[in-house]
């Protein structure tokens, strides 16, 4: 949304304006304020006009400009009803100079998880793809993915789902719900987010990432796969607008202060303290998760020692 569009909206949240008073207020011609309202409106704000002027009577509930409104971090909001793949669209856009950008959608039809599996996007989702250019070496592009499941989890917990992360990018429910009561040590969570992300890069920097995330958000349970959950199975539906604005500002606090995000991760993983088996490129890894370390590297201890796993599908174990 541009500026001025920005501005003018947040006048007319404030109460009643006139048309006039804005165009004075914001330097622009009357007709130029004409247009800012009709495009607010076809873009699904609910304007009242009257003898006082104009007044914002309601926010859609999900939409790029809505998402934008009252959102503290700066994206740029790409909307689609639905999309193949948020991920291949923020691809596109890595490829112009765009950055800072968010592509949104309700639905996706061909979702991508990692490997090339499939992602299941049914419409009232919370599909997402961000795209970046930190000014970091490649290998510390695992740190992005870590600050999304921080995020997701926390916007998630605000919700009233009680979210953990599951190295190194599944946001869980645990099977106790999270309550502590259950069998702590098999907590085989139902998966109600996850993430891929995706990146270019030279030697000693990133050129661009893309961090996908997928929250089931405001979907029935019989939509998703078997051992999935979402947030409207847990605790009800969620107001979308305002879950993807806590998740993209949480984004965002944190890749300014990368020192922040494993302290966070630590607080919210379901894996630290579990017995894991890792499937790794390099061959299976068993033993007792832990830590985490940087740039998200998940610390095994086996009976041969120490190990940093970089990447690998993680099961959690009942103890031996
Ligand atoms: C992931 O992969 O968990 C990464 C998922 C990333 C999806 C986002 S949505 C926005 C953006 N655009 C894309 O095209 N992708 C990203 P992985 O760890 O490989 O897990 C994939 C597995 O999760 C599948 O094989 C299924 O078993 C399961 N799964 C599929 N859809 C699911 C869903 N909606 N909820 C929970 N689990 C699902």
């Amino acid at each position: 949304m541009n500026e001025t569009r920005r501005a003018v909206l947040d006048a007319l949240a404030e109460g009643p304006v006139a048309g006039p008073d804005l165009a004075d207020r914001f330097d622009v011609s009357r007709n130029a304020v004409w247009k800012h309202v009709e495009a607010l409106r076809d873009a699904g704000f609910e304007i009242h006009s009257s003898d006082a002027g104009y007044e914002l009577a309601a926010v859609p509930e999900f939409g790029g400009s809505t998402v934008e409104y009252g959102l503290e971090a700066p994206f740029d909001v790409e909307y689609h009803d639905a999309i193949a793949s948020t991920n291949d669209r923020a691809r596109e856009l890595a490829a112009t100079s765009e950055s800072d950008v968010v592509v949104l959608a309700d639905e996706q039809t061909g979702g991508r998880g990692r490997l090339d599996r499939e992602w299941v996007g049914p419409s009232g989702g919370v599909w997402l793809s961000l795209l970046v250019r930190p000014d970091v070496p490649p290998s510390h592009a695992p740190l992005l993915t870590l600050a999304a499941a921080v995020a997701v989890t926390r916007a998630a917990r605000e919700a009233g789902v009680p979210a953990e992360i599951k190295w190194p990018n599944d946001v869980v429910v645990p099977a106790d719900g999270g309550d502590g009561d259950g069998d702590s040590s098999a907590r085989v969570g139902r998966k109600l987010a996850g993430i891929l992300t995706e990146m270019e890069g030279e030697a000693d920097r990133v050129s661009w990432a893309v961090v996908g995330v997928g929250v089931n958000a405001n979907v029935p349970g019989e939509r998703l796969p078997a051992e999935a959950t979402s947030v409207q199975e847990e605790s009800g539906p969620v107001e979308r607008r305002v879950f993807v604005q806590r998740l993209l500002e949480t984004f965002d606090e944190l890749r300014a202060d990368p020192d922040a995000v494993l302290p966070a991760w630590r607080e919210y993983a379901a894996t630290l303290g579990q017995r894991v088996r890792v499937e790794t490129p390099a061959g299976t890894v068993e033993g007792n998760a832990v830590d985490v370390t940087v740039p998200g590297a998940l610390v095994v201890e086996t009976d041969e020692g120490r190990v940093h796993v970089h990447a690998g599908d993680c099961e959690h174990l009942r103890p031996a």
